[in-house]
């Protein structure tokens, strides 16, 4: 199961810039609007603690974090419902994505164009929500029956505003507070710049990188939680939404599991590493057996057995 969640803004703040950012692959960022016009797809790992952790309690051969599927939009302007710019084309687009993450430009530059002349984060992200419920109005309109869940306006989103921390005023803060949704503070340009220093050079010039942060707030977005499964062969992070009984999950893992599920070995990750082992966590008592009413908890190292 990927998940993917839709980069959507004004035309040239910086969209393909968090998507290379985001995969390391080579886009079109170059200083003009409209630069993206085909849709970029690429996938991002979910950096993950947990993960690293058992995989080196269990020497495993190998590793494999979860992905969310990210996807880098055309500009969108004002208007745009109404086919101005690219917008219209490019909307239907967005309503393939579980999620959006809205990126607003907050940084000073005279030499990067800006569609409305002037940076005002807020007015650029009520002129996108606007066109998004525009283009859902459009749709009721017409009575075609989208389902509540690709209504552009309903899907969760998650602002990204690009600039340095001390950029974002008070002021802006509050606003997007009643807004309801989650934001993350990024200055894009030297997120991709950094990339190519080493680490000990990041520590020197003292760059932290907020983008693990980012994603996941992404992941929190689309309520999704992670399970795992370790052993020496391969420690493997695995997604569920929040709330999926453990032969759902068992589903994520193989279709056989789901359909053969007899029940559940469960046990949290941090147990297991208190433990040191299986052995030694089923000495303890820590290992529970879980049968098909189980949901699946964040954290939750599973062994399915399936007929
Ligand atoms: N100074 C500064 N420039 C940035 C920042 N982020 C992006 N840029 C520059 O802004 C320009 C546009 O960036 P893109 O990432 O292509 O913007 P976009 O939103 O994908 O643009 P379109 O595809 O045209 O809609 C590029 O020249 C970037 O280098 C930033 O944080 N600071
Ligand atoms: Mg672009």
């Amino acid at each position: 199961m990927s998940l993917s969640i839709g980069i959507v803004g004004l035309p040239n703040v910086g969209k393909s810039t968090l998507f290379q950012a985001l995969t390391k692959k080579e886009v079109n960022i170059s200083n003009y609007p409209f630069a993206t016009i085909d849709p970029n797809v690429g996938v991002v790992q979910v950096p993950d603690e947990r993960l690293e952790r058992l995989s080196q309690l269990f020497h495993s051969a190998k590793t494999i974090p979860t992905v969310i599927e990210f996807v880098d939009i055309a500009g969108l302007v004002k208007g745009a419902n109404k086919g101005e710019g690219l917008g219209n084309q490019f909307l239907a687009r967005i309503r393939e994505v579980d999620a959006i993450c809205q990126v607003a430009r907050c940084f000073s530059n005279a030499d990067i164009v800006h569609v409305e002349k002037t940076v005002d984060p807020m007015r650029d992200i009520d002129t996108i929500n606007i066109e998004l419920e525009l283009k859902d109005m459009e749709a009721d309109e017409k009575r075609s029956s989208i389902p509540e869940s690709q209504l552009l306006s309903r899907k969760p989103t998650l602002y990204l505003l690009n600039c340095d921390p001390k950029d974002v005023s008070k002021e802006l803060q509050e606003q997007l507070k009643k807004l309801g949704s989650p934001y993350v503070i990024a200055n894009l340009k030297d997120e991709l710049e950094m990339q190519q220093l080493s680490e000990e050079e990041k520590k020197e010039v003292g760059f932290v990188s907020n983008l693990p942060e980012f994603i996941r707030k992404c992941y929190e977005l689309l309520d999704l939680i992670t399970f795992f499964t370790a052993g020496e062969k391969e420690t493997r992070a695995w997604t569920v939404k929040r709330g999926a009984l453990a032969p759902q999950a068992g589903g994520v893992i193989h279709s056989d599991f789901q359909e053969r599920f007899i029940k559940a070995q469960v046990i949290s990750w941090d147990k297991l590493l208190e433990a040191g082992g299986y052995t030694q966590a089923a000495a303890e008592g820590w290992v529970r057996t879980e049968g098909k009413e189980y949901a699946a908890q964040d954290g939750d190292v599973i062994e399915i057995k399936h007929g």
